[in-house]
């Protein structure tokens, strides 16, 4: 077991039964003209935080953790894609229109890649799924059972969307949930704010928080990935 100095307090970390799952650091989120940037969003939190989800990968790589990386998109045919999400709001590109980086949230398009700096390597896993949390309708929980994984440690993006809906779907799932603070991003500072907040509040009743430079020294012995 490792400590790791976290919030609300310390997270003890089994090298072995943990995976980093990077929550959609995908184009349609971070880069103008996806999905982001029409609801009116200042997208460039998102990449801001490119480096510090680098480094925090590069630690679990070293660490030899399971790695998954999430893709929120959908079948082109949008057989997946509840009319509901599709139609809320007065968004200037809905997802399946084209923009510049392609139709938007659609598998298989240059938006739903995920960045080139944060390119999924072999050997790890790419969940796509058509829901915020990455267990609805996916895969995930069957992998991660597979693999004997019962502790989490998330980044990526959006904090209160994607982020919190997996780690709250994990949390009720039975899985330890750390969350790298300085990892993931909002649109809103208020609502990343409150996020961690309420994650580690009443004794961790979701989870954990805590930075990316303890959590890549923990996983590496040390060293700074
Ligand atoms: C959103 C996400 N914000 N990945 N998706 O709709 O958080």
């Amino acid at each position: 077991m490792i400590s790791i100095d976290a919030e609300p307090f310390p997270f003890e970390l089994d090298l072995a039964a943990t995976a980093l799952v990077v929550i959609d650091m995908q184009r349609d989120f971070i880069e103008p003209g996806g999905f982001g940037a029409p609801r009116g969003n200042d997208v460039s939190g998102g990449a801001a935080i490119v480096p510090t989800v680098r480094r925090l990968l590069g630690g679990a790589r070293t660490a030899g953790l399971t790695i998954i990386h999430t893709r929120e998109c959908h079948r082109p045919d949008l057989s997946d894609c509840p009319p509901t999400k599709r139609d809320r709001g007065a968004p200037s590109l809905r997802i399946g229109d084209v923009g510049p980086l392609g139709r938007v949230l659609i598998a298989g398009e240059p938006g739903a890649e995920i960045v080139p700096e944060l390119c999924p390597l072999d050997g790890e896993h790419v969940i796509d799924k058509p829901g915020k949390g990455a267990f609805h309708a996916t895969g995930l929980g069957d992998l991660l059972a597979g693999k004997g994984i019962t502790q989490l440690i998330f980044a990526g993006v959006t904090t209160e969307v994607c982020v919190q809906t997996t780690m709250r779907e994990a949390n009720d799932r039975g899985f330890e949930c750390l969350l790298a603070e300085d990892a993931t991003e909002s649109y809103f500072p208020a609502f990343k704010q409150a996020t961690l907040d309420m994650i580690r509040a009443q004794g961790a009743i979701v989870g954990w928080t805590a930075t990316t430079p303890v959590i890549a020294a923990a996983l590496t012995g040390g060293t700074v990935p």
